[in-house]
């Protein structure tokens, strides 16, 4: 090369360090997001005789938050906090809105209007932002409606307001009648089920991994963020034979349960689905179905990882690795998510920055996934926007033990509660305050399965005092569906 031309090339990249400026030697993000994925990988290890070995080595090289929180337990609301950094009880969007075909969140809160989306503000800053697979909420099998905000990407995969509906088929289904099953499953079409299902090249997550090693490989002058949405361990329980013969039925352990464990606890009003899963005899088939698609994602992580390494970005790329909730198996009778135990919102959190993290640590300290977006802008020199509600995690990725002395927050609407639910966490106790004023406390280094509420315990009250300072006082109202938003569906 020129002397010249190079000298103005490092002129041009290096620049001002003003907007739209990105130094040579910023680093890469590799942004993972992961559907439903709760506690049970062996990292987090609240389910024994689980071995994810991808996730093992992930935590080797990074540093893992167990006591991570996400902002809100639903895709949606969940999903729109981290891309936006904007808590929940800020914005109102507590909870899944259907219908949208483009980001009507923007019309759902007016906290939103203006947000910055993640990918976006990088994009501000120099980077070249892509990105495949479920990142804002959409689903499976509601083809066309998805929250994704085609304008704050350079490219997306596929359909940026359709990006997985074709990715996954179905396989032959056996109808309840004929299986012997009562009518009242959860759910049409058996979306609420576990079965095997072969899957070719180009269909699955394993789509999205192939699509972004491709990114990672092509990667050249512009740094990059790189988003990457896995959509199993996501009902329906549907993945190849080989992740469900790595679970045999007779093995599968079913989750820590006590028979009585609402009496002293808020009703989720979700006991249908668990009184059906039991009446028909499918807790087993049905943890087996997870349990296989969380051994799949597993293997799309690895291969993640893989293609990381086999990549240019391989030495200098930011990893971070999140699921949008946690997960119930039939715990406190509950399926999914929509609640505020540590069950439900507690979520596999991993973050490796080159040079920064100590890899290999754990923390307690606790986290919720608005804070990061401003972790992300540190790690890569960028401003922090003023819509941010969260705070960044760099000082525990350099030193894990060392406390911060703050809470992390989740907040959820109930159906039949007008007003707003709020929990938060220490590194050793939760509180929770519910939209109809009842309360609950767990003290999960002696009950990590938050089975005895000691809300009333009168040797836990100046606990409770001070954790409950970390419910908001003046919560966001819960929003509406704007229907009169460009980006409803059906609006012409
Ligand atoms: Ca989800």
């Amino acid at each position: 090369m020129d002397g010249r031309l190079g000298l103005l090339l490092g002129f041009l990249l290096l620049g001002s360090p003003g907007e739209g400026a990105a130094a040579a030697d910023q680093p890469h993000v590799l942004f993972v997001a992961i559907d439903d994925l709760n506690d049970y990988i062996s990292p987090l290890d609240n389910h024994p005789g689980v071995r994810t070995p991808h996730f093992e080595r992930l935590a080797k090289r990074s540093v893992t938050f167990a006591n991570a929180h996400c902002a809100a337990p639903a895709c949606h609301p969940s999903r729109v906090a981290v891309m936006t950094g904007v808590h929940p009880s800020r914005s109102g969007i507590y909870r899944n809105l259907f219908g949208a075909h483009g980001p009507r969140w923007r019309h759902e809160s007016p906290a939103l209007e203006k947000a910055v989306v993640l990918s976006q503000h990088f994009r501000d800053h120099g980077y070249r932002a892509v990105g495949g697979g479920k990142i804002f909420h959409t689903l499976q099998w509601t083809p066309g409606d998805s929250q994704n905000d085609p304008a704050a990407w350079d490219d997306y995969r596929g359909d940026p307001l359709d990006p997985i509906s074709a990715d996954w088929p179905r396989p032959k289904l056996v109808p309840d009648a004929e299986a012997g099953l009562t009518p009242g499953r959860p759910l049409g079409n058996q979306l609420f089920g576990a079965a095997p299902l072969e899957l070719q090249a180009g269909q699955g997550d394993g789509a999205v991994v192939d699509w972004a090693a491709g990114q990672m490989k092509a990667a050249r002058d512009k740094p990059l963020f790189l988003a990457v949405g896995l959509f199993r361990p996501h009902i329906p329980w549907e993945v190849p034979p080989k992740w469900f013969d790595l679970h045999p039925l007779e093995d599968v352990i079913l989750p820590e349960h006590l028979a009585d464990d609402l009496a002293d606890a808020h009703r989720h009003g979700r006991e249908r689905w668990h009184k059906w899963v039991v009446q028909n005899r499918q807790w087993k088939h049905f943890m087996r179905g997870y349990l296989a698609s969380i051994s799949y994602v597993d293997h799309q992580l690895g291969r993640l990882l893989d293609a990381l390494d086999a990549s240019p970005l391989k030495d200098n790329t930011i990893v971070v690795v999140w699921s949008d909730h946690g997960f119930h198996i039939g715990e406190k009778e509950n399926w999914e998510k929509f609640a505020l135990w540590d069950q439900t919102t507690r979520v596999p959190l991993f973050i490796h920055a080159p040079g920064v993290s100590r890899d290999g640590a754990r923390t307690r300290q606790p986290a919720t996934l608005t804070d990061l977006y401003p972790t992300l802008c540190e790690l890569a020199g960028l401003p922090v926007p003023a819509q941010c509600d969260g705070h960044s995690l760099v000082p525990t990725l350099k030193d894990p033990d060392a406390g911060h002395g703050r809470l992390s927050l989740t907040s959820f609407r109930f159906n039949r509660e007008s007003r707003s639910s709020h929990a938060v966490s220490d590194p050793r106790y939760r509180y929770i305050k519910y939209g109809n004023g009842f309360e609950e406390l767990y003290d999960l280094e002696k009950d990590p399965h938050e089975f005895t509420n000691r809300a009333g315990d009168p040797a836990l009250a100046e606990v409770k005092a001070r954790l409950a300072k970390g419910i908001p006082a003046k919560a966001a109202p819960n929003r509406a569906i704007p229907t009169d938003s460009p980006y409803h569906r059906g609006r012409k």
